[in-house]
């Protein structure tokens, strides 16, 4: 609902399926989706993903692939006799991805350079597999402002380090500049569908996204840090009054490219502590683990809401 008719024309087909903002791929005799190990020329990319209606990702490749085993099990997707799950981009050694019915399962890596490379191609596959109307999810981590550990956050928009709604990016030597927009409609609707039994808050706000862990969030725990605890804190604290609500590193990249795409997306993360509480992420390996399962649990809810609306 971010975008405007006009806006959404441009960038779809009156199907809904997915068209390029690029006239140089459809004149190419092949495309290799190089990162993915997948190409328009070696494989059926229709009959392998047409079907596809929720691409997810997140950043490692073992929490995707358990994302794509309890997305099996919560919409009783069945795999054929004898076989198991197949990590499709395996032979990339670069990303994971897995295919469950009509969820897409990815991991995409840490930082904005990294979802970019991956976000590119995966638009191009939901292209070439003539997908229509797919929904992206990130379902991540991130560090808290004025949230605990353990906090399902659903961003409302992604900002840089420096608070702009933009993802700025260096072309022929020139920066340019691409919204970075998040479907509001789709983040209420996921707010809508978190538990008020669960034990733990799920709250939407701004998101900032930096390029680094360390000095990039304001951290005192880096390799270097040039600048003073007091320096931190009111950073931290002019951030949290601006509205935002958490910092991780691809939401920018992820917001720009899907809306500039015109693909409906949301960005789901869990806290895994209060930067204004510390700097280093102290839960134990269990709790962080259980910690990564509410971000699912949210997205697992909206799909199985979808599929049985069908
Ligand atoms: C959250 O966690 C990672 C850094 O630890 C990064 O990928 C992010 O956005
Ligand atoms: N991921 C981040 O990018 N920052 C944090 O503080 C925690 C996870």
């Amino acid at each position: 609902d971010d975008h405007t008719y006009v806006d959404v024309l441009a960038v779809r087909y009156p199907d809904g399926s997915v068209r390029l903002r690029n006239p140089n791929i459809e004149l190419m005799d092949q495309d290799i989706l190089y990162h993915l190990a997948l190409g328009s020329g070696s494989h059926d990319l229709v009959e392998m993903f047409g079907d596809v209606k929720f691409v997810c990702m997140g950043g490692t490749p073992k929490r995707m692939e358990q994302f794509a085993y309890t997305i099996m099990a919560e919409i009783g997707h069945k795999l054929p006799c004898g076989t198991t799950l197949q990590d499709i981009s395996q032979f990339s050694y670069r990303y994971s991805m897995y295919k469950v019915g009509p969820v897409l399962s990815i991991s995409h890596g840490m930082g904005i350079p990294s979802v970019g490379i991956l976000l590119h191609e995966v638009i191009k596959l939901m292209y070439h597999a003539k997908v229509r109307d797919p929904v992206f999810f990130r379902i991540g981590t991130c560090g808290g402002i004025g949230h605990e550990g353990g906090t399902v956050i659903i961003s409302e928009e992604a900002v840089d380090g420096a608070l702009k709604n933009v993802l700025e990016l260096l072309v022929l030597g020139k920066t340019i500049q691409r919204p970075a927009k998040l479907d509001r409609r789709l983040a209420r609707e996921l707010k809508g569908l978190s538990d008020p039994e669960d034990p733990y808050d799920t709250v939407t706000g701004k998101t900032m996204c930096t390029y680094d862990f360390y000095e990039g969030q304001g951290r005192l725990d880096g390799a270097f840090c040039d600048f003073s605890e007091t320096d931190k804190m009111e950073y931290l604290e002019s951030i949290h009054k601006a509205g935002v609500v958490n910092i991780e590193m691809e939401s920018l990249a992820f917001a720009a490219l899907t809306h500039h795409a015109g693909i409906k997306a949301s960005v789901i993360c869990v806290t895994l502590l209060d930067r204004l509480k510390g700097d280093q992420v102290l839960a134990p390996k269990e709790v962080l683990d259980e910690w990564q399962q509410r971000p699912t649990k949210l997205v697992c809810r909206y799909i199985k809401r979808y599929l049985q609306m069908k």
